[in-house]
């Protein structure tokens, strides 16, 4: 089910992303639709953008990691595990005050070494230790082509495929990777989490 709505938001990219200049409509509509820094729940469908990573971080945890700029997040190798913990240990005591949408499932960057424009996506849960797939996008719409590393947590594997609907040539990528490789560098239009 969780893979339904995460190929159903590829239509959320896709309508809230466009490629290219964005029209400019009201002022909150713009910020929230469009910027480089987007991130996408694959719970709620729903996609925000903003200015910075910073912003986006700050957003997505609410308001719980301010201080996370691109720079400082790119030289932290736990940088996802440590935003979910943060966001777990304030959001109450008891287990089930955490909300289903807390976890962080990674963020992929248009350029190597975690540079450039960023998406983070949320989930309702962490990847668990077998390989079924948890999580996917069967198109990367407006991220197509365009992938060149990637951070990675909440117990999941990234698996890049060069086409969609995973097919073409396929990479699995256990850890935070600056750089996907010239084999898969700007060529993955799905990818997996498992
Ligand atoms: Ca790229
Ligand atoms: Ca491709």
């Amino acid at each position: 089910m969780t893979g339904l709505v995460a190929a159903a938001c590829a239509g959320v990219l896709l309508a809230s992303v466009p490629a290219g200049a964005a029209p400019a409509p009201a002022p909150e509509t713009s910020r929230a639709t469009s910027g480089p820094h987007c991130a996408t729940h694959v719970e709620t469908r729903k996609t925000t953008c903003y200015d910075t990573f910073r912003e986006a971080v700050s957003a997505t945890t609410g308001g719980r990691v301010t201080n996370a700029t691109q720079a400082k997040a790119a030289k932290d190798s736990a940088f996802v595990d440590k935003v979910n913990e943060t966001v777990g240990a304030t959001a109450g005591t008891a287990a089930t005050s955490r909300a289903a949408s807390d976890f962080f499932l990674g963020v992929i960057y248009e350029h190597t070494r975690f540079r450039g424009a960023s998406h983070q996506f949320w989930g309702d849960g962490p990847c668990n230790d077998f390989s079924d797939q948890e999580y996917w996008m069967v198109d990367l719409l407006n991220w197509n082509n365009r992938i060149s590393s990637l951070k990675t947590g909440s117990n999941c594997d990234i698996e890049l495929f060069s086409e969609r609907d995973f097919n073409g040539a396929h990479q699995l990528y256990f850890t935070n990777t600056p750089n996907v490789g010239s084999a898969m560098n700007d060529q993955a239009e799905s990818m997996v989490w498992k």
